[in-house]
């Protein structure tokens, strides 16, 4: 018996009026008394304590619970604690209460955190869903199988389209396999060869596209003259920006583009191209690729606040973005469970607001438990991470998420931050009361301008992201020094406190040559000017409506574009479903904009971007299985012509690709009938 064995089981009950009772039992395998005992775990949803139990806190996602008569917990015994909440806020797994832990006294006094096991459960009792499970974790035998093409149908979720997935050695040809689908491709017979080296020339512009090709396929590349070089580079200024010509014949391969980024998709389609023999050889299909993106901003976000991913991780997916032709990373870096990015002016945001657990100034979340958890990107990370990227043709966009998403800040810095005179009362979609800074107070806008300025000086691209979504009702509503500034400016709602912040930022990035981006939220209250870029996640009409008001719209509708959403019904298969599930065959019949978006409208929708939320996604497979194959499927709709998406041709592209993200040890999700 492990020194202190602690397990909790749950049970489960939906009553008649649609409320959820649960009842924790703590058992005491150990061999010493809990003293002054709490419960803690992570459940992201508003509860009620109900008879024997206090509810002692709830922060965030952190619930507190603890006996109302405070006994302790003998060797050997077992006690309830009981709470309830909302009749749908447990269907899944994932809903579960996660990084579970008694805290206790010992007999010093002093104070010690427990961890305790997930017992028995009757979530099948009341799951809406199916109840499968599902391998999730690393690497798997399903995935295996799925990669070698042996499944029978994908998108298996509830109301997917289903397409069967041919066998065999069709799908084994490489002709067929390029995602996202180009332009025009015509294949021909033969095929181009080599084994170890290559002999290349192109202009500078080709350089890192070389780096590139040669170190994926780990394939020398040998400097030669044009003439006889057997991967050729070649300026065609008729081409357009990150368009290419792609043509390989028996005696070699050349790619046209205008640029460095027309050649460094073409090489993307090169390396996928790639298929190498049983005697080692890499060989190529000949035939000639004429390929041209839809979008110019074809996006990929990950959330690194909730959960930190280390900068490997974030590298890897880099480059599996690149792979699959994506060019713009929206790097979530600060939330209100954690600030992930070093700044030089306020190091405390780092040595606190990196970091939760027991004796942090951040509670744990998101099933973290007491240990301390959390890190974040050093300026050398940064700088490592902004240059792997731009080698992949990648821009980083990072976003510091304000004014709400904020208590990682707030708790590091609270002199600046916090107005001790605000007494309003709010409570955010993720349950915080005091997360949200105040547009009224001097501190706010020293702390953003000294913050956005060594995030220009970091970061090259042209835009910097300041979140703006999800600030509550109820915000300012009691801070006398809120009620003064809108009298002073003549404001009436919390709209305009939020746009007359975001409108000084606007302006201050401004003046670094930046542009503002946002959540769609951003533009409430009307301070912004129309250089302003917006994230459309609401839906598909928001994003019409925002692009024909004249603000440049990247489309992330949730039902389609989020990937931390569950891929389909089934209880055991990791996610949120607040948007509804998001299997491959939804998240390909993307299609941003309505019929109503005008001429001018569609010049402001300026791209397509999938959404990693990182509350459910901790490390590196969960990463994978949330983000692959759908990404593919985003990709497509990014860079393909709508008139050339097809989803029977799609479906038909993904064996060999998933065969190909197998072999890179990717955790992609089984695109299985049967998970
Ligand atoms: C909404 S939509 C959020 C995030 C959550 C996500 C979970 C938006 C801009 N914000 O804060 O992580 O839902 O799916």
């Amino acid at each position: 018996m492990d020194e202190y064995d602690l397990v909790v089981d749950f049970d489960l009950r939906r009553e008649v009026e649609g409320e959820l009772h649960v009842r924790a039992t703590l058992h005491n395998r150990s061999l010493h008394d809990l003293i002054s005992w709490s419960l803690k775990f992570d459940l992201p949803k508003s509860i009620r304590a109900r008879e024997g139990t206090d509810l002692v806190s709830h922060i965030g996602s952190h619930v507190t619970l603890a006996p109302t008569e405070p006994l302790s917990l003998a060797p050997g015994r077992s006690t309830d604690l009981a709470f309830s909440g909302d009749g749908s806020m447990i269907q899944r797994l994932s809903d579960l209460p996660r990084g579970i832990y008694v805290s206790c006294e010992e007999e010093n006094g002093k104070s010690i955190h427990l961890p305790v096991s997930l017992g028995e459960h009757n979530l099948e009792t009341i799951a809406t869903g199916q109840v499968i499970q599902t391998p999730y974790g690393s690497v798997n035998d399903a995935a295996v199988s799925a990669a070698r093409g042996q499944v029978g149908s994908v998108g298996a979720g509830a109301g997917a389209r289903q397409a069967a997935i041919p066998s065999g050695s069709t799908m084994a040809d490489p002709r067929y396999g390029i995602v996202p689908r180009p332009s025009q491709l015509q294949v021909t017979d033969g095929s181009f060869s080599r084994d170890t080296s290559i002999d290349c020339f192109g202009p500078s512009e080709a350089a890192c596209a070389i780096d590139w090709l040669g170190g994926s396929l780990s394939l020398q590349m040998t400097a030669a003259d044009q003439a006889g070089a057997q991967l050729r580079f070649v300026v065609d200024t008729d081409l357009s920006h990150e368009s290419y010509r792609l043509t390989i014949d028996p005696a070699g391969i050349t790619i046209q583009g205008a640029d460095a980024a027309g050649f460094f998709n073409g090489t993307a389609s090169v390396l996928q191209l790639a298929e190498r023999s049983g005697d080692g050889r890499i060989l190529w299909p000949c035939g000639v690729i004429e390929d041209t993106p839809r979008f110019a901003f074809r996006g990929l976000m990950l959330d690194c606040a909730r959960h930190f991913h280390d900068k490997e991780t974030v590298l890897r997916t880099l480059d599996l973005m690149a792979q699959f032709k994506l060019n713009r990373f929206h790097w979530h870096l600060t939330d209100d469970e954690g600030w992930r990015i070093e700044i030089q002016a306020f190091p405390e945001l780092t040595e606190r607001g990196a970091w939760r657990g027991e004796g942090e100034v951040l509670e744990a979340q998101f099933g973290t438990g007491p240990e301390r958890y959390g890190g974040f990107y050093s300026r050398q990370d940064v700088q490592d991470v902004i240059d792997y990227a731009a080698v992949r043709q990648i821009q980083v966009i990072p976003e510091i998420d304000i004014p709400g998403h904020s208590r990682a800040a707030i708790k590091s810095c609270p002199e600046l931050l916090v107005d001790e005179a605000d007494d309003s009362q709010y409570c955010g979609a993720q349950l915080y009361t005091d997360n949200v800074l105040n547009p009224a107070l001097p501190g706010t806008y020293q702390f953003l301008h000294t913050v956005l300025d060594e995030v220009c000086d970091l970061f090259p691209g042209e835009y910097v992201h300041v979140g703006a979504d999800e600030v509550p009702p109820g915000v300012w509503e009691q801070s006398p020094a809120c009620r003064d500034f809108m009298a002073e400016h003549g404001y009436e709602n919390a709209h305009e406190l939020q746009g007359h912040l975001l409108r000084d930022l606007q302006e201050h990035l401004a003046k670094k040559g930046k542009k503002l981006m946002g959540w769609e939220e951003a533009v409430h209250g009307d301070k912004l000017d129309h250089s302003a870029t917006v994230n459309a996640w609401g839906g598909i009409p928001i994003g019409t409506e925002l692009a024909n008001a004249g603000y440049g719209v990247v489309a992330c509708a949730a039902p389609f574009a989020y990937l931390d959403l569950a891929w389909d019904a089934n209880a055991y298969e990791p996610g949120y479903y607040w948007a509804g599930t998001n299997d491959l065959a939804q998240c390909y019949g993307y299609e941003p904009g309505t019929p109503e978006l005008t001429e001018e409208g569609a010049a402001q929708m300026i791209g397509v971007q999938a959404a990693l939320w990182g509350e459910l996604v901790k490390g590196r497979a969960q990463l994978e299985y949330m983000l692959f194959p759908r990404l593919l499927a985003m990709a497509e709709t990014a860079w393909t012509a709508a008139a050339d998406k097809d989803w029977e041709h799609f479906v038909q592209q993904l064996p060999r690709q998933m065969t190909r993200l197998h072999a890179q040890g990717v955790n992609h999700r089984p695109v299985d009938a049967d998970s």
